[in-house]
């Protein structure tokens, strides 16, 4: 499904032998529900795919709140997603967020050397969010895709401890 040059990172090219071991965490937020339950379906169903039956999942209020739980789990993980759909507005509200939620993300990811793989979507239009919530009739599937990066990103660390 992915496009834009995107490599074509696939559950066909991880070993379930090495992904199944993996302790998973996925954190998702709760605004735009409709979207948000696509990207969660497509994250539950790469865990699957990867021989992860029960990945631990918590939902937070928005993705605004996603660093903080992302921090809190990630030592205790092997990979962890977080998921969000942030949608702009009239205001700068959604610069605010999405810089907030990229770099604190980013900094959990660095600060503690566990994936953190970026499962929030940015979009200027509900329909933007809808294309790419692996829903019936969406053209990617971003919950999906930033599960099976986590993993293969987890599983080419894993050889240099944790
Ligand atoms: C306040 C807000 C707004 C306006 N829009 C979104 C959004 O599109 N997506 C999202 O995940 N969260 C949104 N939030 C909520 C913030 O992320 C946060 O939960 C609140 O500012 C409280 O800290």
């Amino acid at each position: 499904m992915s496009g834009h040059g995107a490599p074509d990172i696939d559950l066909s090219t991880l070993n379930p032998a090495e992904t199944s071991q993996l302790k998973l965490a996925i954190v998702a937020a709760s605004w735009h529900t409709q979207i948000m339950d696509g990207l969660l379906d497509g994250a539950l169903r790469a865990a699957k795919d990867a021989g992860i039956a029960e990945p631990t999942v918590l939902r937070v209020p928005g993705s605004f709140e996603l660093p903080v739980a992302a921090a809190r789990l990630a030592p205790h993980f092997d990979a962890v997603v977080a998921l969000g759909v942030v949608i702009r507005g009239g205001t700068p509200h959604f610069d605010y967020v999405c810089q907030a939620a990229t770099s604190g993300l980013t900094d959990v990811s660095v600060s503690t050397g566990v994936p953190v793989g970026f499962g929030v979507l940015t979009c200027d239009t509900e329909q933007q969010g809808l294309d790419r919530a692996g829903l019936p009739g969406s053209k990617e599937d971003k919950g999906h895709e930033a599960v099976t990066a986590a993993l293969a990103t987890a599983v080419v660390l894993k050889q240099y401890g944790n």
